[in-house]
């Protein structure tokens, strides 16, 4: 791969059940562990792949790779690695939306570490004043880089009631629960296109390889967080949570599951093939949208 890749596995319902919340012509907005959104807002499984890759078929034609993944036509205006910036944006979608009178919301996702910005506080302030269409979706993976909230912020400090006093709704919610993210979301969004202004879900949950890269940090020696702790985590899987759960409501069966999966693997598979066989950008075109 020709890019960092900040992996978002571990952490698959949040993207999911906001996204499914959504309608197409919603837009959102995302940071640096940006693949589930991308893909989570529809966007092209090859369209991604290829980006990492560095290949000219990907979103942003091999340019940008992971963090400036771009889609328009999916209204997935983009992923920065740039902390603060997906709020800043989304507001700014907000802003023009209300402008336009249009029932359109703007989705900031970002990790609990981008809270730390003040940039993050002007655009609650902002939209609060406002009254923007905004839903602000925080994914509270307990570390920033290999820095606990517990070095970041006092023992006290709770941010769901730091947002309630700039008059900003604020939920603190299961993010590892796909169904509990889908309702939460579902809820948000029509408080937002009603007019109410923004509103700010936070999602617990637990980032499972390293910050950055596919290790496991117990592989290559990091000790900012135990296995054990990981490990307690890994048995909130919300992928195993989601299935377990339509199994035994008897929603779908085994088996159904099971073929999905394969069919899946197989799409990924072959897609991942068809990445790796696609051209590199032309180097012609090296100056184009420069
Ligand atoms: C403005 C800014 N400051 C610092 C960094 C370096 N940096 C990249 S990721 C990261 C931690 C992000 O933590 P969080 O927002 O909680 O997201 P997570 O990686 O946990 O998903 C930092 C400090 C940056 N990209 N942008
Ligand atoms: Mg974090």
């Amino acid at each position: 791969m020709k890019t960092p890749t900040h992996f978002g596995i571990g952490q698959e319902a949040i993207a999911t059940g906001v996204c499914a919340a959504l309608n197409d012509d919603d837009v959102i907005y995302t940071h640096h562990r940006s693949h589930t959104h991308y893909l989570g807002k529809g966007g092209s499984l090859f369209g991604l792949m290829a980006e990492l890759l560095g290949r000219d078929g990907g979103c942003s034609k091999g340019r940008g790779g992971s963090v400036h993944l771009v889609d328009r036509s999916v209204g997935f205006l983009g992923s920065s690695p740039i902390l603060g910036h997906s709020l800043a944006l989304a507001s700014g979608s907000g802003l023009a939306f209300k402008m336009d009178h249009t029932s359109k919301v703007a989705v900031a996702f970002f990790g609990e570490g981008a809270c730390d910005e003040g940039a993050a506080w002007e655009c609650f302030n902002y939209a609060s004043v406002n009254k923007l269409p905004v839903l602000f979706v925080c994914e509270n993976n307990l570390y920033a880089t290999e820095s606990p909230m517990s070095v970041r912020q006092h023992s006290e400090a709770d941010l769901c009631k730091r947002l309630e006093s700039f008059q900003v709704k604020a939920k603190k919610i299961d993010g590892n629960d796909v169904f509990d993210v889908y309702h939460a979301a579902i809820n948000a969004l029509n408080y937002c296109r009603n007019g109410h202004g923004p509103m700010f879900l936070e999602c617990m949950t637990y980032r499972w390889r390293e910050h950055v890269g596919p290790m496991w940090d117990y592989e290559i020696n990091r000790t900012y967080r135990t296995k054990e702790e990981l490990d307690e985590w890994i048995k909130k899987c919300p992928v195993i949570r989601a299935r377990k759960y339509l199994i035994d409501e008897g929603i779908a069966t085994i088996q159904a599951i099971d073929n999905w999966n394969n069919q899946i693997e197989q799409e990924i598979s072959l897609t991942l093939e068809k990445a790796y066989e696609s051209p590199w950008p032309d180097p012609k075109t090296l100056f184009e949208n420069v």
